[in-house]
């Protein structure tokens, strides 16, 4: 199983070509798996709150699939980034590219983010 992980891993390396052979082979599986996904959910465990699948993720580009539980519309904005305002049931997808340290990410709506609406995520 390892030795077939490794194969795999060369003909990753190969297809980017002589200047990615040049770095080390763990270079390159962070390469692969570059994007990070994080669920958040709007609206759970109360209307005023977020869930995120992730507390930290991974510095560079994160994929945030948001879903409204809640009973209002909202929003969710991280990175200078922000949704389009979801009504309740609805969700949308949205890439940010993070820097390390901790982003925060709050609801747009106004008195949202007061009432609690809000929280920061770490990139490392
Ligand atoms: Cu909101």
């Amino acid at each position: 199983m390892f030795v077939k992980g490794r194969i795999a891993t060369s003909l990753v390396c190969a297809s980017i070509g002589a200047v990615g052979l040049a770095l080390p082979a763990q270079a390159h599986t962070a390469v692969a798996a570059a994007t990070t996904t994080v669920n958040v959910t709007a609206g759970k465990p109360s209307e005023f709150r977020f869930t995120l699948s992730k507390s930290t993720v991974k510095a560079g580009s994160v994929t945030f699939k948001v879903t409204n539980k809640g009973k209002l519309s909202h929003d969710f904005k991280i990175g200078g980034k922000t949704t389009p305002l979801l009504k309740p049931g609805k969700s949308a997808s949205m890439t940010v590219t993070l820097k390390k340290g901790k982003s925060a990410y709050q609801c747009t709506v106004p008195g949202h983010a007061a009432a609690g609406m809000k929280g920061t995520l770490t990139a490392n």
